[in-house]
């Protein structure tokens, strides 16, 4: 079984849903960018006062912010792991690359969640977090069209990635990614 996996896709596509089961299933560490950031935004850091008005808006937070992030929690995980959210953007997969090189832990799986963009908006609506409103929400498809898309052509000329359809209930598309997994 893979132990090392980063998840990509869309916002909304499921990404945090099904890292969160197939952490348990396997006993993997999930690293969510996503959640480490609201974690600092409802602690109220100095970190999570800048991060919350960028998150708001849908941009991508700054990637020295993220990477710090990253880097403390990586450094200290011996067994598998499955990155959420990150990287998100060339600059923070190369990053990335550099850290897991120094770490002795290769990726040895991209999962790639696919799903149409209105059924993407219809259910960051219902979500309804502070960044789930209807333009918030384009403008995030458009930021990840724009900086996050281009990892699926980075990872797929060193052969990693597995793609998954998002379409379906939680359980029909945790077998899945199960199934690619063996
Ligand atoms: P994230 O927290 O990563 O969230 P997301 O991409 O919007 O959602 P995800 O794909 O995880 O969907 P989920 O399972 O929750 O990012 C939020 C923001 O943080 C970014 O916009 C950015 O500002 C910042 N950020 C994070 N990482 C960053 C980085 N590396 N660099 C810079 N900035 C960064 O599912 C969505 C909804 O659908 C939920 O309500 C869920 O219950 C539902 N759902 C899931 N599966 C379903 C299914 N099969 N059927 C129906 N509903 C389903």
């Amino acid at each position: 079984m893979k132990q090392r996996l980063l998840f990509l896709g869309p916002p909304g596509v499921g990404k945090g849903t099904q890292a969160a089961l197939l952490c348990q299933k396997q006993n993997l560490l999930h690293l969510s960018t996503g959640d480490l950031l609201r974690a600092e935004v409802a602690s109220q850091t100095s970190l999570g006062i800048e991060a919350a008005e960028i998150m708001n808006r849908g941009e991508l937070v700054s990637d020295s912010i993220v990477l710090s992030i990253v880097e403390k929690r990586l450094a200290t995980s011996n067994d598998g792991w499955l990155l959420d959210g990150f990287p998100r953007n060339l600059l923070q997969a190369e990053a990335l690359e550099v850290l897991l090189e120094k770490i002795n832990q290769p990726i040895d799986a991209v999962l790639l969640i696919e799903l149409a963009d209105e059924l993407l908006v219809e259910r960051l609506i219902a979500r309804g977090r502070a960044d789930d409103k209807e333009t918030v929400i384009r403008h995030r498809l458009e930021v990840y069209k724009e900086k996050t898309a281009p990892l699926i052509d980075h990872y797929n000329q060193h052969g990693l990635v597995m793609t998954i359809s998002g379409e379906g209930d939680i359980e029909a598309i945790s077998s899945r990614i199960q199934q690619k997994l063996i």
